[in-house]
């Protein structure tokens, strides 16, 4: 079995790296804002104020996406535009902002799917405490509420968080996101808890308020793992190690399985539970009753994996990239087999159909003397992850959809605008939107891939 007929083809972005009008019509500063205003935290000083000025420029760039044939959008709602101060009065232009991109999608046969959270935390909340605050799993099922009643009339597909790993890792264990925090182990597993407890009571808000059958998915990330062969032991070894909880550093909160099993399984790993136990806040029945609402889907934001072999004991052991081995610009490792291990596992343990919400790949991509952007490595990454996809489909996993990082060049966080993602190119000098090789290669692979 190949990719079916009503497979998703889709593209994605998220608010704060390409909305840019940081301060207009209303609406209230998030920590992205505040922290890029700080000189020192991005590289060379970049902010995301104006980034596509997609907020102005939407128009065009839904036609570039129907131009490429996609038929699903993933974008996320930036909560300060939509509720200035996270709670409380709603931002008119804020809300007609979205639901004017959501009509213009709709109008060009683009199903829109809606992130709630992807990491632009309003500054007035986060004054409160943020995710510490026990408060914020409320204060995220009231801004859950009000975008079901203001848009679920025409949007059908809705994911709470993007991922959980990175703004918590990024934000307050490594520092290098905003708002910038390293904070202590006790601190960090409370954020988690309230997240998870968030992700909860934002389904229950989205389907109390919809205003037709809506499908709700969740969007975490992590460390994929692959075999080295397709020897049972291989795959077993693979798949272990990566469900397995990590020890702890002061890196990324890079877990799998934390963040999925109280979701999906309604439990927290066992292996977790133990190595963590002193720092985790009191953990009650009602508590992961909340976390473990019936979801429509899982999907899972995957860029490269780590390959696993089993020794003659049948011990995981991680096998060492090879010398000189593929990386993108951002300096992450080639490995399209990624694509087909990770929605096996995913599916296999949380038995939900899978979406992959985030692929793609980062390149130091130029316009050439031509006025064209030529990027064949990407053409390249694509055909061997997309083809690898497809083996996964082939297995039998019950993959649904896939969507490109990034429709657009846009702001990469801590990297700024060093890092090209998009199948668009953009001038952010002035805007200018050249689409590359590669969004003619995808659209004739969406083509192929469709008939
Ligand atoms: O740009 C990010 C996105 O916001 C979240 N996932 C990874 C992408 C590339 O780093």
């Amino acid at each position: 079995m190949a990719f079916k007929k009503d497979f998703v083809w889709g593209a994605a972005t998220s608010s704060y790296q390409i909305e840019g009008a940081w301060n207009e019509d209303g609406k209230g500063e998030n920590v992205w804002d505040v922290f890029c205003h700080e000189y020192d935290h991005v590289f060379e000083g970049h902010t995301g104020d104006t980034a596509c000025d997609h907020y102005h420029r939407y128009k065009e760039d839904v036609k570039l996406m129907k131009e490429l044939g996609i038929n699903a959008y993933r974008f996320s709602i930036n909560w300060a535009r939509l509720i200035p101060n996270g709670i409380g009065e709603l931002n008119p232009k804020g809300v007609e902002f979205y639901s004017n991109l959501i009509d213009e999608l709709i109008a060009n046969g683009i199903e829109p799917y809606i992130t709630l959270f992807h990491w632009d935390y309003p500054y007035e909340l986060h004054k409160k405490g943020g995710w510490l605050n026990d408060d914020s799993v409320e204060w995220f099922a009231e801004y859950a509420a009000k975008i079901s009643e203001l848009y679920s009339d025409r949007v059908k597909n809705f994911i709470t968080f993007n991922e959980p790993q990175c703004f918590i890792g990024a934000g307050y264990m490594s520092g290098e996101h905003a708002p910038g925090y390293k904070v202590m182990y006790k601190d960090i597993f409370r954020m988690c808890h309230n997240v998870l407890k968030a992700h909860g009571a934002a389904v229950i808000a989205l389907r109390a308020n919809a205003k037709q059958p809506i499908k709700v998915g969740y969007a975490p990330t992590g460390t994929t793992c692959y075999p080295a062969s397709d020897s049972a032991a291989d795959i077993e070894a693979a798949r272990k190690t990566m469900f397995a909880c990590p020890p702890l550093r002061r890196g990324l909160m890079w877990n799998v399985s934390w963040w999925s099993d109280p979701v999906i399984l309604g439990k927290y790993p066992e292996d977790g539970l133990r190595m963590y136990k002193d720092y985790l806040p009191e953990i009650t029945e009602e508590d992961m009753k909340l976390i473990n609402q019936p979801l429509d889907f899982y999907a899972n934001n995957i860029y490269n994996g780590q390959e696993i072999r089993a020794d003659e004991n049948g011990n995981a052991q991680y096998v060492a990239r090879k010398v000189g081995h593929g990386k993108t610009a951002i300096q992450w490792p080639i490995t399209p087999e990624a694509l087909r291990w990770g929605p096996r596992f995913y599916t296999e343990r949380y038995k939900l159909p899978f979406f992959i919400t985030e692929n793609g790949m980062s390149a130091h991509d130029v316009v050439s003397l031509d006025g064209k952007v030529h990027d064949p490595n990407r053409i390249d990454f694509l055909n061997r992850y997309l083809n690898e996809l497809e083996k996964a489909t082939e297995d039998g996993v019950d993959v649904r959809g896939y969507f490109q990082w990034s429709l657009i060049d846009n702001f990469e966080w801590a990297k700024g605008y060093s890092d090209r993602f998009g199948l668009i190119y953009v001038d952010f000098e002035n805007g200018e939107r050249i689409p590359k090789d590669s969004y003619y290669w995808y659209k004739n692979w969406i083509e192929e891939h469709t008939k």
